[in-house]
């Protein structure tokens, strides 16, 4: 093999954090990190066009093996030349393998050694997911950044369950690096899993840094435990990974969750929550979360967050907003939506600046004070 797919260049370190600034170097171009990473499961971030994303500064958005396998089917996206075309997404793509949306969105599933049989969310027919069918369809979509095939165990599972699970998303790991047909074109990562026990993080790293993937996944996080359970976790994972590649925190996406994952050394972050929770009209602030149908913003002509240059806070007041709301209006969600993934690109933005100034932890203080978190 020539050039991996995908490079990560280390820029500089926080001088009193775990924080990295650095680069992503993908085939759909060069993007900073820290990064936030859009949610398109269906090819489609929620409510939001491509022109609008590269606007606010999108680099790479997320989407999803699972759901697009079952529609329109990974044959259709590939006779479109791929999901950057198919969705018309010049910049980076990054798809999930399957597994964790098999384990939250199918009811009947089977784990066994070969995989995973369930039935669709859909349709209710019999299906098979594995680790070489995982990469096979991800190989027709065509992402830039795609995973392995792997097991999200409950975080309170026992320790013998944990680490039967950890045993196994290894194997599952080293099939699906066997079944990769693309290694130049898209960088496959390794997810490290283990639950809350350090002996299984260290066991389920150990494995996958000795396959030498060109970047590594935390999984298993966010899945119910508390905020300080998931930074305790943090704290002796990602030492254990290599500094020359990137490091990926799966699902995560609330502010405060981002600025202390950064700081235990996390380069990338995905999650719904930014567009979900705009959807219910559910706003992120530099003050903290913004309900918009309160009553309270009726008469208030000022902008949904007076720190923010968005063009919905540019353009539009919390009153109209309300409005639109209240009147099931569906510009209210496309608002909602852009502003909340241009408050989380920007807090990113932020985020980098105070690596590069070395003054990441005043930073987080000042943000927490605004935002109305605990200091802990
Ligand atoms: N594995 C995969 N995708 C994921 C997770 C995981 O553990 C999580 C956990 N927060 C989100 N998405 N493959
Ligand atoms: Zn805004």
């Amino acid at each position: 093999m020539s050039q991996p797919a995908v490079r990560y260049r280390l820029i500089k370190e926080e001088k009193h954090t775990g924080a990295r600034l650095g680069e992503l170097i993908t085939p759909h171009g060069t993007f900073p990190t820290p990064m936030f990473m859009p949610v398109g499961t269906q090819a489609t971030v929620k409510t939001l066009t491509p022109e609008e994303l590269k606007a606010m500064g999108a680099g790479v958005i997320l989407s999803n093996t699972y759901h697009l396998w079952l529609r329109p089917g990974e044959k259709i996206v590939q006779e479109a030349g791929g999901l950057h075309r198919f969705m018309n997404w010049p910049r980076g793509i990054l798809t999930d393998s399957g597994g964790f949306q098999v384990f939250s969105l199918a009811k009947i599933r089977d784990i066994t050694e070969a995989g995973v049989h369930f039935r669709s969310h859909l349709s209710g027919e019999k299906l098979f997911l594995s680790p070489e069918k995982s990469i096979q369809i991800q190989n027709a979509l065509g992402a830039d950044i795609i995973m392995s095939f792997d097991e999200c165990p409950p975080f309170f599972e026992s320790y013998s369950y944990i680490k039967h699970s950890v045993e196994r998303t290894s194997r599952w790991a080293e099939r699906g690096l066997k079944a990769h047909q693309h290694p130049d074109r898209q960088a496959l990562f390794g997810i490290i899993q283990g639950g809350g026990h350090q002996a299984l993080r260290q066991q389920s790293a150990r494995d996958l840094v000795a396959m030498d993937f060109p970047g590594y996944s935390i999984g298993g996080l966010s899945v119910g435990e508390s905020k300080a359970e998931m930074n305790h976790v943090l704290d002796f994972t990602t030492p254990l990974l290599p500094t020359n590649k990137p490091r990926y925190l799966m699902g995560v996406g609330s502010a405060d969750s981002l600025i202390d994952g950064v700081i235990r050394g996390i380069d990338m972050f995905d999650c719904v929550l930014p567009t979900r929770i705009a959807r219910n009209g559910s706003c992120m602030t530099s003050h903290g979360r913004v309900v918009i149908k309160n009553a309270s913003y009726a008469h208030d002509f000022g902008p949904l967050d007076d720190h923010c240059d968005c063009y919905v806070c540019q353009n539009y007041s919390r009153a109209y907003l309300r409005h639109l709301f209240k009147a099931g209006e569906t510009l209210g969600l496309r608002l909602a939506s852009y502003h909340n993934l241009y408050f989380l690109l920007h807090l990113m933005q932020n985020i980098r600046q105070a690596i590069l100034a070395d003054n990441l932890l005043e930073f987080r203080e000042n943000f927490f004070e605004e935002y109305g978190f605990n200091r802990s």
